[in-house]
């Protein structure tokens, strides 16, 4: 059975204070996950350890961080290497979001270094993808999300594939509060799913996790993570919330 994830990405959002409140809010819920599914937080990098430590006794949470630099080391004042988060127990690493991609001109080839070094240092990527409005109303986004799957994933070898997290994320449905319908959401990672049964073969493609991000909430999770395809989510604003995110968490079938 293929992992279920559901997993938070508090953005640049949180004082100390804040984040010590969500995190005992979480930590005072009771999950009742079944052994494929699992929940990852993905803090700023400075609340990292913090939370690792504080969910150290509840296996269900995973810690990931939002983004990390394309090299091990070096004089790059101000960035984050990925050989740093697995040394503090960080286990997920968000790569390619769109706000990376827009705000931080993060390229695809940038972006395949981040996969290697994350993968190399133990870290699994959850990789993002997905189409700006403009690509949508083209109808064009297989093509696009084809595209970056194809420059920054696929020259992994399977047994590298197989430690990777897909998110799609529409980029207009992003923080839009609009998010893609359960069919578009379905149809895209049936697209991404064949893909890879087409690059690799059918079983790693039945696999692999994607996960759809993009206004997840608790009004709509249920509808999304119903569809066969679609495998949890990335949720962005609503996992700022305890009691959203936890019912979002719940959702999961
Ligand atoms: C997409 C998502 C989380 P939101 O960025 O990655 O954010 O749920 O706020 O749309």
């Amino acid at each position: 059975m293929r992992k279920q994830i559901v997993a938070g990405n508090w953005k640049m959002h949180g004082t100390l204070d804040e984040v010590r409140l969500l995190a005992d809010q979480l930590h005072a819920a009771a999950f009742h996950l079944q052994h494929h599914q699992e929940i990852v937080i993905c803090p700023p990098f400075v609340y990292l350890m913090l939370l690792r430590e504080r969910f150290l006794d509840r296996k269900e949470f995973h810690i990931g961080a939002q983004n990390c630099y394309t090299e091990p080391s070096g004089a790059f004042t101000g960035e984050i290497a990925a050989p740093m988060l697995s040394s503090i127990g960080v286990e997920y690493v968000i790569i390619g979001h769109s706000e990376r991609r827009q705000y931080f001109h993060e390229t695809h080839d940038m972006l395949a270094k981040k996969i290697n070094i994350a993968l190399q240092s133990g870290l699994k990527p959850i990789f993002c993808c997905g189409e700006p409005l403009d690509i949508r109303r083209q109808q064009a986004q297989n093509a696009y999300v084809e595209k970056q799957l194809q420059e920054s994933l696929f020259h992994l070898s399977e047994e590298q594939l197989r430690q990777i997290v897909i998110a799609y994320e529409p980029v207009w449905a992003i923080g839009t509060g609009v998010n893609a319908t359960a069919q578009q959401a379905q149809d895209m990672h049936a697209f991404i799913r064949n893909l890879i049964a087409n690059r690799y073969h059918a079983g790693i493609a039945d696999d692999i996790t994607i996960l759809y991000g993009g206004s997840v909430k608790a009004s709509n999770a249920a509808e999304l993570f119903a569809c066969p395809d679609v495998d949890g989510g990335l949720v962005g604003g609503a996992s700022l919330k305890a009691e959203e995110f936890i019912r979002i968490v719940e959702s999961l079938a």
